[in-house]
């Protein structure tokens, strides 16, 4: 497969896909309890899906519905059939757990390659995954994924930065997979042991967590590769919802799998495309865990289908944040990625950071810890802070408050980095 298989696989048009979008309601319906009782709730019944558009009419589904269902009663299918769990960790109580047929593992295998070779993977490649095995759908996706298109994979897992070098240098790697978080490490590390041309690194594809285009560029310079966002979320599939293409400019995903609709994260009611809002997912092709209109939380608006690579596939933009992260300071709406953008601007800044919301007296105070780039003195570190709070005023009107940290401080264990601290 290669990116030209963008075109090849192009989507199979509105009529096959409201078929497909019946066929799914209808299969929900007579095997998914809670899903036929929301639906009831509705007043609606399968026969009331004619076109793509009655899809808003229908329920939401939220990560509550997956918790009251925990462990699997959200099946659709005969348990027998399942092949394989994941999970995603949540911050509280139980883990969500997801489940596969090997259907599904096959199709979500299919995916991969296709958004892998559209984002400039090809079979010649060696594909060295930094990611998490393990419950975590990241790790085990892509591995499938890349094994599919063909390349060469090198499953080395999470962390231990001095191991995925020697593999990037021993194995010749020429693409990897990890958070935005770990690559930016990866390329400090690579950067200060002055061992980029001993390696053979050409492209990244990064997500699991919000990064800033600031945090791309810097990852870029340091390592001279193409990055790559890519979106995904263990509900829906995993990883391979949608990822951008060499032209970086929005995230494809093909129609035929996805029906994504972007609505008022208060209200619920669907945006027009180009509006921002809470991204919304419905998976047509899933047999374990068919997802219906699933409230992502994650913050994004729909873009024309105009790429300039051409594929003619729709568009997301990149997600700018959780709803959830939003936070409220002295009045202020803030996103993480706003404080990203304003360290970035601050020379001698590390982009290793993290939030803490702390109380001070009625209103909620941020404190920002930054590590410095490089080892700096008591001064250097104040100066550093004061640039950082004006830059962040600059940026996101806010007075937050800035700690100095020596570099490595925060920890980089090759997972999301905890960027909120409530
Ligand atoms: O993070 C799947 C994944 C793995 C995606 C590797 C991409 C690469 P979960 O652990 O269920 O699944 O977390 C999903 O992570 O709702 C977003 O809030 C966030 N997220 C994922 N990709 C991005 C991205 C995986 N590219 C949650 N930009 C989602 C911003 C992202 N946030």
């Amino acid at each position: 497969m290669n990116a030209m298989s963008c075109t090849a696989t192009a989507s199979t048009g509105e009529t096959a896909r409201t078929g497909r979008l019946q066929a799914l309601i209808s299969r929900v319906w007579n095997h998914v309890g809670p899903y036929r009782r929301k639906m009831e709730e509705a007043g609606m019944t399968p026969d009331d899906i004619k076109s793509l558009d009655d899809l808003r009419a229908l329920p939401f589904t939220t990560k509550a519905d997956l918790r009251d269902n925990y462990p699997l009663g959200l099946l659709a299918c005969d348990r027998k059939k399942l092949v394989r769990v994941h999970a995603s960790s949540g911050t509280t109580g139980k883990p969500t757990v997801v489940a596969y047929t090997e259907g599904d593992i096959s199709t979500w295998s299919d995916i991969l390659a296709h958004r892998l070779a559209v984002a400039g993977l090809t079979d010649g490649d060696v594909f060295q995954v930094v990611l998490g095995y393990g419950l975590f759908t990241g790790a085990l996706g892509f591995h499938c994924g890349a094994e599919r298109l063909g390349a060469l994979v090198v499953p080395s897992g999470g962390g231990f930065t001095e191991r995925q070098l020697l593999l990037m240098e021993d194995l010749s790697t020429t693409a990897f997979t990890s958070t935005p978080s770990y690559a930016l490490h990866l390329a400090e590390v690579i950067k200060a042991a002055g061992i980029r041309d001993r390696l053979s690194l050409r492209l990244g594809i990064f997500g699991a967590e919000a990064w800033t285009e600031e945090m791309r560029l810097r990852i870029e310079e340091d390592l001279g590769i193409v990055a790559i966002d890519s979106y995904g979320l263990s509900e829906v599939i995993g990883p391979g919802v949608a990822m951008e293409c060499p032209r970086r400019s929005g995230l494809h995903f093909d129609p035929d799998h996805f029906i994504i609709e972007i609505v008022d994260p208060e209200t619920g009611e669907v945006l027009p495309e180009g509006a921002q809002g809470e991204v919304v997912i419905t998976a047509l092709s899933k047999e374990a865990l068919p997802v219906i209109r699933y409230r992502t939380r994650d913050l994004s608006r729909l873009l024309p289908a105009d790429c300039p690579c051409g594929c003619g596939e729709p568009r997301l933009e990149r997600i700018k944040g959780r709803c959830d992260d939003m936070l409220i300071i002295r009045g202020v709406n803030v996103f993480p990625s706003q404080v990203e953008v304003a360290l970035s601007r601050v020379e001698g800044l590390s982009l290793h950071y993290q939030l803490h919301v702390v109380s001070g007296g009625a209103m909620k105070e941020l404190k920002v810890l930054c590590e410095a780039g490089a080892p700096v003195s008591e001064e250097e570190a104040l100066s550093l802070s004061r640039r950082a709070v004006k830059a962040i005023q600059a940026v996101a009107t806010i007075r937050a408050s800035v700690e100095i940290l020596a570099p490595g401080s925060l920890e980089r264990n090759g997972g999301k980095a905890v960027r909120v601290v409530r």
